[in-house]
């Protein structure tokens, strides 16, 4: 069976824009010698996963949320809809609704899944942590198959035991289940998860563990064990770091996973400061960002990387570690932080990633030719809100251009508030656009897309204004 990010590769392979069935926004890959403006198109265009974790109410309830998370990452994680307590809260009491919701959404919007994760000492319920040794091997097994064998396909990777190592000098962890079935309940969670899912990639998954230490010395005799029988193909470091903090041997330590043949992903990834941050300690948080991106992108056997939350308030920190947070990419606004940047910057893409509202050098509404049959150009609404709306707009060359303009008159309140891959003078009622410095070249009979949000009064509907599309 075909997985998701199998189907996605294939997809950015063989055509230019995915087209999202659920919020019909239409995601462009690069075009040839642009940078990237996003981390989704950065990360798709050097074969790594971004990754989010999400919290399931947010994305049925906020569209923004919902919208950032579609534009800026091509891999989703559930924070908690996947856990025991989530899925079989009850012996033999299957509840996937939440966690069928980010499946769907994530293959609506042809984004991968790893999954978070079978076997923890925590939240997994009562009626578990109290069974005898067979019975707790078997509702494992059980629970494996049920939840793998449901989402077999669409799955494509996941967290099978998570934290099984303690954080005392490398013990391992002394949970229920280490107590009812010894270490060996790590071997049968890989075997079951093998066995239900054989395309699945499987991974052991731990914090703490990104440098070389006693624990991740623990972690490495366990891969070697389960490298072994094949039944365990890659190491997730959850990378939940404090600022200034990246360890020294990161790089070399997870090179040593590499080296038994095994895969490796930053999982959980936050860097976590005392807040309120002032801007030098955004500064380093950027560069601590920035450190662990490059770290994952220069090792070809690294999947991807999972940030732990999308904003800053949706992150777990500041409700476990009081006084600290900020620890994530976008702010409670979902404007993008420097951490953002360093980011988009180390999967190769270009620039701050906010949009591109400069004014032209020339202003396109005083020095265009007349309006003639050189391009043309649409505007389509892709998923509008009560205050405003993202618009993508499409440029079509009937001749080759070196370059074109595009204005347009808002009949009512609307009003760019972002945009991207376009220039010009933007935010008024008249808008005044030209070719960002990578898409004003087509041949005759090419498009190019751009695109921008707007904000509008409440509950009107947003309009589809008539553009003049020139060429520069
Ligand atoms: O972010 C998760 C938070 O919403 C939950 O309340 C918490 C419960 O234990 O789990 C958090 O996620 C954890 C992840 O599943 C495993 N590694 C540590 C994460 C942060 O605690």
């Amino acid at each position: 069976m075909l997985h998701n990010r199998q189907r996605r590769r294939a997809l950015i392979a063989g055509a230019v824009t995915l087209a999202t069935a659920a919020l019909g926004i239409g995601l462009s890959t690069q075009f040839a010698g642009a940078q990237a403006t996003t981390l989704r198109a950065a990360a798709d265009a050097i074969g790594k996963d971004i990754g989010v974790a999400v919290d399931v109410n947010k994305l049925q309830s906020n569209t923004q949320y919902r919208n950032t998370i579609a534009t800026e990452f091509n891999s989703l994680t559930a924070e908690n809809a996947m856990k025991w307590d989530a899925t079989e809260p009850q012996d033999g009491n299957y509840t996937f609704s939440q966690a069928d919701t980010l499946v769907n959404f994530a293959e609506d919007n042809g984004q991968s899944v790893h999954g978070h994760t079978f076997v923890w000492h925590a939240q997994t319920p009562n009626w578990v942590q109290g069974l005898n040794a067979t019975a707790m091997r078997s509702a494992m097994v059980d629970h494996i198959n049920t939840v793998a064998n449901r989402y077999e396909g669409r799955v494509d990777s996941w967290d099978v035991v998570n934290e099984v190592v303690s954080d005392n000098n490398g013990a391992m962890r002394d949970s229920f289940w280490l107590r009812a079935m010894g270490e060996g309940y790590i071997t049968t969670a890989f075997q079951t998860a093998r066995a239900a899912d054989p395309n699945a990639d499987l991974y052991i998954n731990d914090y703490s563990i990104e440098g070389d230490n006693a624990k991740s010395d623990t972690i490495y005799r366990l891969a070697q064990g389960l490298k072994s029988q094949n039944i365990l193909d890659g190491v997730g470091f959850q990378s939940h770091l404090i600022l200034g903090q990246v360890p020294s041997t990161m790089e070399a330590n997870l090179q040593r996973f590499v080296d038994l043949g095994l895969k490796v992903r930053i999982t959980e990834l936050d860097i976590r400061l005392n807040t309120p941050a002032d801007a030098n300690e955004l500064a380093q948080q950027a560069e601590d960002y920035r450190r662990v991106t490059e770290i994952c992108a220069e090792l070809a056997d690294c999947s991807g990387i999972t940030v732990w939350g999308l904003r800053d308030n949706d992150s777990w920190v500041p409700g476990t570690f009081p006084g600290t947070g900020a620890a994530l990419l976008f702010n409670d606004d979902f404007s993008k932080k420097p951490a953002y940047t360093s980011t988009l910057n180390a999967l190769g893409g270009g620039g701050t990633g906010e949009p591109t509202t400069t004014p032209a050098t020339t202003d396109p509404a005083t020095s265009t030719p007349p309006p003639g049959d050189g391009c043309t150009a649409t505007l389509s609404v892709q998923s509008p809100w009560n205050t405003g709306a993202t618009y993508s707009a499409t440029v079509k060359a009937n001749q080759a251009l070196t370059g074109w303009r595009v204005t347009w008159t808002w009949p009512g309140s609307e009003r760019i508030s972002n945009a991207w891959s376009v220039t010009g003078t933007l935010t008024g009622a008249t808008v005044t656009g030209a070719n960002a410095a990578y898409n004003g070249t087509l041949a005759a009979g090419q498009s190019t897309t751009f695109g921008f949000n707007i904000t509008k009064n409440d509950g009107s509907t947003a309009s589809v204004p008539t553009v003049t599309c020139t060429p520069a």
